[in-house]
Parts: structure tokens; C-alpha cells; sequence
């Protein structure tokens, strides 16, 4: 059975970050491998393009002779994955389409529902249900025996299986596929070290994507993967990609003391929250090739970290954002457009913007993404508004032209009216309903603040 695997990820501008090493579709190629199958891979952020938002190049690039079609993509570019996978059946119609991945997975039963020509979703982690899907398709068993898929039944209606049960022991999985790709043709890449956030910030969807649940890795193999990567694949800096690297501070520095046995070089940024960084952890961190770190601090007031379950002291943030300031890059989004934002929280996250300017860190303020599986986009569903110049900064700046237009200001196109027929579907693109909004504006404007990087 011919299958094709897609990560579609996509450089729609000149400032966003490079090509990255597709670490969650490396996995599945190494899985299905385990299993037998033979899967073919293309990387779509690897094309370079006029326009990689346009779902012609898109069909293009996912052409060939295979059975079946698998796509893993997050929230941004599901509108472009939704557009050329509807030409893609029109000219294949008994192939299968299969989508995967964070952006499908949030609005699984929503998409089937509206998208009758998407076969398969599969909800969560992939490295069980892909291989298993896989054999189901081959066998030409029904597909409602494995868990995390939602698919149609003969009747039409869709049907979600059990949900995916997490993989408890990541040492047992093969290692990301790195041998399948052109490594080389990688500006970046990444190492998982742990899988899953068990925090309950309301306006992130990772905790829910992942069940709640942390399960690690042990040290020994993830020394061993950054040794391949730093020898063998000559990359100078590895992201690690856990969603918070610091939950178990004893394990951080048990990871410090193993890196340094091994006398690796590789330098290594990491996301943290601020609350989880002792002295100790830095002091450590720095000592073991740290060079950067991406620390959630999310607003300036108080009373709205409160409200979105991320409450952090400021005395500690401060003390602790300058303390690390001087060991580390810090790289701090702060979020604006709270349903329950006063202007007074508006205020309070510039002069936090200001503060962390000044002690150096790069720091950017961005429009809240209702992200479909996050506890705030569930509460305030029907309160979303798609605002135009101002699409919501999680998931937006991916359809910002290359040429520097947006394509919600300009000439209406499929996936524009894709976005507006379907808010249930593709909320990250909307924000939230707020009367406060025009004023808000007015405000970050006089501050000084760039409209075009306000509205990211
Ligand atoms: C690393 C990372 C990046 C990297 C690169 C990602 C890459 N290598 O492809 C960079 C910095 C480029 C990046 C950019 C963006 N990112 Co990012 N990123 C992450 C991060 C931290 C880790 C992703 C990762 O590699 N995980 C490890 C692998 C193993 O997991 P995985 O990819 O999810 O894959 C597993 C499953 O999802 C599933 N699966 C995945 N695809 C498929 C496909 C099929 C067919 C199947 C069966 C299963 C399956 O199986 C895999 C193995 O278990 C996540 C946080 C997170 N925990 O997910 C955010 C995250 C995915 N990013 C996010 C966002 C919003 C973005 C941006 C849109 C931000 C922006 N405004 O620019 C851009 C878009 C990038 C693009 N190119 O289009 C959001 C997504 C929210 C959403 N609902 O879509 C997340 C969840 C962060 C967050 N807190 O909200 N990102
Ligand atoms: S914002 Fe960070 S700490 Fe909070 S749930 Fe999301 S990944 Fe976890």
C-alpha cells in the first residue's frame, strides 16, 4: 500500500524563523518503519515558493501515486490543507485522506462533520495510532477499532474510536526517523526530552492536546539522541522541545550533570515557566550550554494571570527574569486581547513589555488566539470575532504574504472565506469580542508600538 506522509509547515514571511527538523513527523516515519511499512515523506516548509499559502501549490506538492495521504499540520495552515485537499479528492476520489497532528486533532468531529472529504482524523499522539491505522487500511478492517480515530461511519456520521492512550514509556519508541531526511537541509532542529504539560493555563491547548499528562524520557537516550545530532548531523544548537522543561527541578539538573559527563558542546535553548527557575536550575542550566531560554510570562497584570490559572508573583518574576537575563537570551511573548482585559491590565502588560526591554530580553506582544482545545476558547465560543488587520497572533503570522499583505485585508480568497464560513472550525484565526478593543489600539499606538507586530 503506497503512502505518503506530509509535513505541512510553511515560511510565508521573510522574519519567521527558519526550516526546523519535523520532529513529531520523524517519529511517525519511525513507527510506521517498526511496523513494516514503507512511507514516503516531503516536507513542504523545504519548497521554496512564491506564495506557499496558495492551495495550487499545495496540491502540487502532495501529488503523486500513493493510496494513502497523511498530513500533519498545526492550527495555521489547516485552511490551506482543508483547500488542496478538496482538489486532491475531486482527482483521487478513492484514495484515502488522512490529517493528523495538533491542528485537526482540536476540531476533529467539527472538520469531519463540515469536510466530507477528509477520510480520517487522528486525535493526539500518532506514534501508535498511525502504524495501527496503517494495518487496519491495508487488512481493509474497520477503522473504529483503533483508538484516537474519528472517521464516518457507512451511514455518514462521524464516529470518534477511544480516545489515544499515551505512550507511558518514551524509551520504548524508536528513534525519530533522522535517517529518512536530508538532515542537512535543516536550519534548526529539536530534541523531546518529555511529552505533555500537566498545567492548566487556560488560554493553551497543549495541556488538553496531551491529556494532562507529563511522561519523560530517561536521561541516557536523550544524551545519546543530542550526541547524534551535535556528531553525527553537525548541529551547533538543539531546541529542546518539551512544553515546559522544568516540572521536576531534580530531573533539570540531573540533565545538567549528564550533559556535562558527556562532554557535549551542543548548545540548547528550552521553554520554562518563570515560577520553575531556581538560582540553583540557572546557575546549572548556564553551566551546561544553555544559551537561551523561552519563558511564558503572558501579562503584566496580576489579576490576569489570576484569571487565565497562570498566577505568578511579580517580586519572584522580576527578580528571577533578571537574574536570568544575564546568564541566558531570554526570548517572552506577552499576550493581549483577554475577553476580561481592562485597560488597566493593558497598561500594566506595556509597562512590563518596557521593563523586560530594558533588561535586554526579546520580547514581543501579541493578540490572543482562541486555540479551539484551550478552557477559554470552550468558555467564550460564541463571543469570537474576526477583526480585519487584527487576526489573532498564535496562528496568524503564517498568512501574512510574503510580499507583506495580509490575506484578510486583501482580495478575499478560499481560504479567507474558508476562515469566515467556519469559526468553529478555525477560531485561532479570530479574536475574542472586546468593547474595550478600538481603545486598546488607540492606546498601544500611542505607546509607540508597531500596528503590524500589535497585530500578530
Ligand atoms: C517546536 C515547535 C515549533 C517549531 C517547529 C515545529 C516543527 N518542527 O515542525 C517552530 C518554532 C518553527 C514553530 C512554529 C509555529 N508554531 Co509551534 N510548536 C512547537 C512545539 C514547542 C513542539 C512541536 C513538536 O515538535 N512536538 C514534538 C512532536 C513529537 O509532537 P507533534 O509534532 O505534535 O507530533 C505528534 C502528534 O501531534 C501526532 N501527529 C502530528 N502530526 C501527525 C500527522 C498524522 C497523519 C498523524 C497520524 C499523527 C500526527 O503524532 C506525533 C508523534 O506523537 C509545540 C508545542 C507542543 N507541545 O506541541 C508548539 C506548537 C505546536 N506551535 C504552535 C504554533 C501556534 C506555532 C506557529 C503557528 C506560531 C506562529 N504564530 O508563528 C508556528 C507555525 C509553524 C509553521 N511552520 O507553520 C502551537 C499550535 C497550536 C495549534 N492549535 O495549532 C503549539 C502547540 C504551541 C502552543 N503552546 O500553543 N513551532
Ligand atoms: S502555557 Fe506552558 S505551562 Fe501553561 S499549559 Fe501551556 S505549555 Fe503548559
Amino acid at each position: 500500500m503506497k503512502t505518503t506522509l506530509i509535513n505541512c509547515a510553511a515560511k510565508a514571511s521573510k522574519k519567521l524563523d527558519g526550516t526546523r527538523v519535523p520532529l513529531g513527523c520523524l517519529y511517525l516515519l519511525a513507527a510506521a518503519r517498526e511496523a513494516g511499512f514503507n512511507v514516503r515523506f516531503r516536507d513542504y516548509q523545504l519548497q521554496k515558493l512564491k506564495d506557499p499559502l496558495d492551495p495550487i501549490s499545495f496540491f502540487r506538492f502532495i501529488e503523486d501515486d500513493s493510496e494513502v495521504l497523511a498530513i500533519s499540520c498545526m492550527s495555521n495552515l489547516l485552511p490551506l490543507v482543508l483547500a488542496a485537499t478538496r482538489v486532491y479528492r475531486s482527482r483521487h476520489p478513492s484514495r484515502k485522506i488522512i490529517l493528523g497532528g495538533i491542528g485537526p486533532s482540536g476540531v476533529a468531529e467539527r472538520l469531519m462533520a463540515e469536510f466530507q472529504h477528509i477520510d480520517v482524523v487522528v486525535k493526539g499522539e500518532g506514534d501508535a495510532a498511525f502504524p495501527e491505522l496503517l494495518k487496519a487500511l491495508e487488512k481493509k478492517r474497520p477503522l473504529n477499532g483503533v483508538d484516537g480515530l474519528v472517521m464516518r461511519d457507512l451511514n455518514g456520521k462521524v464516529h470518534a474510536a477511544k480516545p489515544v492512550k499515551r505512550i507511558r514509556d518514551l524509551d520504548k519508541l524508536p528513534l525519530p526517523a533522522y535517517d529518512l531526511v536530508d538532515m542537512r537541509a535543516y536550519e534548526g532542529t529539536g530534541i523531546q526530552t518529555a511529552r505533555g504539560c500537566t498545567y492548566p493555563c487556560t488560554f493553551c491547548d497543549v495541556s488538553s492536546y496531551w491529556g494532562f499528562n507529563t511522561c519523560y524520557r530517561s536521561l541516557e537516550p536523550v544524551m545519546n539522541e543530542l550526541e547524534l545530532l551535535e556528531k553525527k548531523y553537525h548541529f551547533d544548537k538543539v531546541n529542546i522541545l518539551d512544553d515546559t522543561f522544568v516540572i521536576d527541578p531534580q530531573r533539570a539538573l540531573r540533565f545538567c550533570d549528564a550533559f556535562l559527563k558527556r562532554n557535549l558542546k551542543v548548545g540548547w535553548s528550552a521553554y520554562c515557566r518563570v515560577d520553575s527557575l531556581t538560582d540553583e536550575v540557572m546557575e546549572a542550566f548556564a553551566k551546561a550550554g544553555c544559551y537561551r531560554l523561552f519563558l511564558g510570562i503572558e501579562s503584566g497584570s496580576n489579576d490576569i494571570l489570576q484569571r487565565i490559572s497562570k498566577p505568578i508573583d511579580h517580586d519572584m518574576l522580576f527578580r528571577t527574569v533578571k537574574k536570568a537575563a544575564g546568564y541566558f537570551i531570554i526570548r517572552t511573548n506577552l499576550i493581549w486581547g483577554f475577553p476580561f482585559e481592562t485597560m488597566e491590565d493593558l497598561k500594566a502588560s506595556v509597562d512590563m513589555l518596557l521593563y523586560l526591554k530594558v533588561l535586554g530580553c526579546d520580547v514581543s506582544l501579541s493578540l490572543l488566539s482562541p486555540l479551539p482545545l484551550s478552557r477559554l476558547y470552550n468558555e467564550y465560543m460564541h463571543d469570537i470575532v474576526l477583526r480585519e488587520g487584527f487576526q489573532s497572533g498564535m496562528v496568524s503570522s503564517r498568512f501574512y504574504l510574503p510580499d507583506g499583505g495580509d490575506i484578510v485585508d486583501g482580495k478575499p480568497d478560499e481560504l479567507v472565506s474558508l476562515i469566515w464560513k467556519h469559526p468553529d472550525i478555525f477560531p485561532g484565526f479570530y479574536t475574542f469580542k472586546d468593547g474595550l478593543f478600538n481603545e486598546k489600539v488607540d492606546y498601544l499606538i500611542s505607546c509607540g508600538l508597531e500596528i503590524e507586530k500589535l497585530a500578530r
